[in-house]
């Protein structure tokens, strides 16, 4: 939570009223404030409607601590709003997307831009990207999706893994809803932080059920940094180490980093409490190498064109090698993303890349196979100061 803030908004309200109209607008800003009071906070109302100024007294103990504070945003927002009457629609649920009022979070999409980004359609993007995301956290409240895991595996010796990483898949097989229709409403509706909370939350639950297990969880660009909901979580990791060790946390950049000193304070913190980055996707999307060099990640996953592209008949490129010589000139250790035949497994291999993930070795299932092994200590994970490697 940045400090001194106290006030909270709803910050997809015009839009909410603009879609759905004025009555759906105000149950939402009542449900906001009945839930604040159910939190235990005194509200006053803010400056302007759908806007509240949270009066409580952080000094005194037991009324509310400033960690619960850092998540009662994601609390919120995680919550459907039904607004099945509204819309004479069943199950039909809208989430109000609450964040600190003074813009002190880094910003990558908020609610608002979808207007800007997509202007005459954004109405119908906004309405339709709405009803899947109050789908989606339906489906996780009432555990209808599943984890499934997929090895990162040693291509010398595919029953070694370096860890299983965490992809949620709808339970019911024949739903039509694809990830890579479910994420980008995440983001553009601003709820993939929520989202990612719960992501991580789960991840680690499930390390403490497995002790055996050292597991990834992706997370987007817009929830790497400290100001939201990962100092609890951090401090949480913290204590217990022998959790921290055996988490990998995947940033995509979906979104270019342009808060690249939060991530990397973010990054920072991370490494302090024992757990390990990796930087997910790279080489496409808005990759840089100055960013590779300011997180350190442990981790640098090859996005899967590359091993495509070096594998392709018609039309080969082969930038794989170099890329992977780069990345492991300044330090990280390759993981290869998209092997799907063993003649692919064979290429990534040789251009360097020992451990792959792909097809090839398992698609993302319900049950962890093979052993992992502790992760390898970077030896940039001892030193706070950037180590000369990657800074030169
Ligand atoms: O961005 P990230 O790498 O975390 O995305 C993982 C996604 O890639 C998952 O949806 C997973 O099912 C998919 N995936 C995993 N292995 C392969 C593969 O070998 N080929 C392709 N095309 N997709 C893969
Ligand atoms: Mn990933």
């Amino acid at each position: 939570m940045p400090e001194g803030y106290h006030d909270v908004e709803i910050s997809n309200l015009a839009l909410i009223d603009a879609c759905w109209g004025a009555s759906v607008a105000d149950q939402v800003v009542d449900h906001i404030q009945m839930r604040l009071h159910h939190a235990g906070l005194r509200v006053t109302q803010g400056a302007g409607r759908g806007r509240f100024r949270l009066v409580c007294n952080m000094r005194r103990p037991g009324v509310v601590d400033h960690q619960s504070l850092a998540e009662l945003p994601y609390r919120l927002s995680a919550e459907p709003i039904s607004i099945e009457i509204a819309a004479n629609q069943q199950a039909a649920a809208v989430h109000a997307v609450v964040s600190w009022e003074g813009d002190n979070l880094p910003r990558y999409r908020a609610p608002r831009d979808i207007q800007i980004d997509h202007q005459e359609r954004w109405f119908a993007i906004y309405k339709s990207d709405m009803q899947i995301v109050a789908y989606l956290f339906r489906c996780m409240r009432e555990g209808r999706l599943t984890p499934h895991w997929q090895a990162v595996c040693d291509y010398r010796q595919p029953e070694q893994v370096l860890y299983h990483e965490g992809l949620m898949r709808f339970s019911d097989a024949s739903e039509a809803l694809a990830p890579d229709v479910v994420f980008p409403a995440l983001e553009r509706t601003g709820l993939a932080s929520t989202f990612d909370w719960l992501m991580v939350a789960h991840v680690i639950s499930e390390l403490e059920f497995d002790p055996k297990a050292t597991l990834g969880v992706n997370i987007s660009a817009t929830s790497a940094h400290l100001h939201g909901w990962w100092g609890s979580v951090l401090d949480d990791l913290t204590r217990r180490p022998a959790i921290a060790g055996r988490l990998v946390v995947e940033i995509t950049e979906t979104e270019p980093l342009t808060h690249i000193d939060d991530t990397a304070a973010f990054a920072r913190r991370l490494r302090a409490c024992g757990a390990a980055l990796a930087l997910d996707d790279f080489g496409s999307g808005y990759t840089s190498i100055r960013n590779l060099m300011q997180l350190m990640p442990a981790f640098v996953k090859t996005d899967g064109s590359f091993v495509n592209k070096v594998s392709s008949e018609h039309l080969p490129c082969y930038a794989l090698p170099h890329l992977i010589g780069l990345i492991k000139a300044l330090g990280g250790t390759v993981i290869v993303e998209g092997v799907e035949t063993p003649g692919m497994a064979d290429l990534a291999y040789v251009s360097g890349g020992v451990w792959q993930q792909g097809y090839y070795h398992g698609r993302p299932g319900l049950v962890r196979r093979g052993t992992s092994c502790a992760l390898p200590r970077a030896h940039f994970h001892e030193k706070e100061e950037p180590i000369r490697k990657w800074m030169n």
